[in-house]
């Protein structure tokens, strides 16, 4: 039921509309507005991902031959569709309004309208509460509590789908646990990064500091052994001390290197088995606290496996496993599948189903992850989301590019705006 109807509210709905923007793949994507009787507007851009889960919401595309079949006029022309039942409504009955979203769509996975759109929409539609109410975004999701600045896991080697080079594990991450603000934690990222950008000219040459899709460099490296080595070569050189000052974290995005019913990593053909303990290895070698999609998405056994044996010590994360839906995270629970969970609000489609999803996997006792895509844009609400939900970590690439820096400077705005309410979250998501 609307909360809107009767008297007079700064959030009721009186424009929705949208229009093409780019994402930093240069694909396009969309920017919705809806606007509010008070006179603000809200807006959301839809990002898009490369390493896609196979049950992930569908970005409806118009096909053909201009933008090589990538545009989203079909897009823009549902979302004009909806825009009609959106005016009138109150922005704040959020839930009313995705559940609208998801009852005009009609299909499982959002293919008729298009995840891109209710993506789009639905952020659009919190920022119009949030700015008619004069609040932040985070401050309106989160409540007056919502204080706890999440720790960045940031990608600073590519590879994958993500890099033209021949590593196949997709992210390299360092994660600056020892910080006291999200200030100090970027300032130490940032010096391993430039550190690690000397190393690679050093060791390989100038070419070797091209960047991948997040940021990241993407050097012309082919085993998972000499990224990790060079993290750890650049944490040190940089003055600090990996396992203490850096965790490091590692998405594999396994599905894009299983082949049949076999994995190809760093040369060498293993089947699932081998793969655990070809994981167990890097977890005894390297500090890694942080395991995404080590196995691809329907090999559920192999997941709760792994995650049996090394829960205490580092997250295992399902991405393409759980798709951001409570459906698959149910089975996951059951099962014992991994400890942590990403979250990617369009791999869903509403900001509502994500709430749901993140509610279910911390009522469980699984931390949850709040994500960027690969191909992503100035939209920084995620940052406003991890603040909000105080899940205390974030996945947002490496420390450049604008579509990734867009999330850090805003954690920085947002740490300056609670000023001595800040809490950076550090080291306490992980296990010890
Ligand atoms: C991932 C993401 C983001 P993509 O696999 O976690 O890093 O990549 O957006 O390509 O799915
Ligand atoms: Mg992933």
């Amino acid at each position: 039921m609307s909360v809107s109807t009767g008297s007079y509210s700064p959030s009721r709905i009186s424009d929705v509309y949208g229009l093409m923007v780019l994402d930093s793949r240069g694909t396009p994507t969309i920017k919705a507005y809806v606007e509010t009787v008070s006179g603000v507007r809200g807006w959301g851009i839809a990002p898009s991902g490369a390493s896609k889960g196979e049950h992930e919401a569908v970005e409806v595309r118009d096909g053909g031959k201009k933008w090589l079949g990538k545009g989203v006029e079909r897009a823009l022309s549902n979302l004009e569709d909806i825009a009609a039942h959106m005016i009138g409504l109150d922005a704040r009955d959020q839930a009313y309004i995705d559940h609208l979203l998801i009852s005009l769509d009609g299909t499982p996975n959002k293919s008729r309208l298009g995840g891109n759109t209710t993506t789009a929409l639905s952020i659009a539609v919190a920022r119009a509460a949030s700015y008619s109410l004069g609040l932040e975004p985070y401050e309106y999701l989160g409540g007056n509590r919502a204080n706890l600045i999440p720790t960045p896991l940031m990608n600073i080697i590519n590879g994958g789908v993500h890099a033209g080079n021949d590593l196949d594990i997709q992210e390299f991450m360092i994660i600056p646990v020892e910080a006291d603000s999200i200030k100090e934690a970027l300032r130490k990222a940032v010096e391993v990064y430039w550190t690690l950008k000397k190393l690679l000219v050093e060791k390989y040459g100038k070419n070797s500091i091209n960047v991948g899709d997040e940021g990241g460099f993407a050097p012309p490296l082919t085993s998972t052994r000499e990224a990790l080595d060079l993290l750890v070569e650049a944490i040190s050189r940089a003055g600090y001390d990996p396992g203490t000052d850096f965790y490091l974290g590692l998405d594999a995005a396994a599905s894009q290197f299983k082949d049949s019913d076999k994995y190809r990593i760093d040369g060498k053909v293993l089947d699932a088995d081998q793969l655990v303990e070809f994981y167990l290895g890097l977890l005894d070698e390297y500090p890694v606290k942080y395991l995404e999609d080590p196995f691809a998405e329907d090999d559920w056994h192999h997941f709760v496996e792994l995650t049996k044996r090394v829960s205490t010590k580092t997250l295992v994360t399902g991405d393409d496993l759980y798709v951001t839906n409570t459906k698959f995270l149910e089975k996951g629970i059951k099962l014992a599948a991994t400890n942590a969970v990403l979250v990617k609000i369009n791999q869903v489609g509403t900001l509502t189903e994500t709430l749901e999803f993140v509610d279910m996997a911390t009522r469980n006792c699984l931390r949850a992850i709040i994500s960027h895509r690969s191909g992503d844009t100035e939209d920084p609400f995620i940052a406003d989301l991890a603040v909000a939900l105080g899940t205390g970590l974030i996945k947002t690439g490496a420390p450049a590019r604008g579509e990734r820096t867009a999330k850090y400077n805003r954690l920085l705005e947002i740490e300056f705006i609670l000023a001595g309410q800040a809490r950076y979250a550090g080291r306490t998501p992980f296990p010890r």
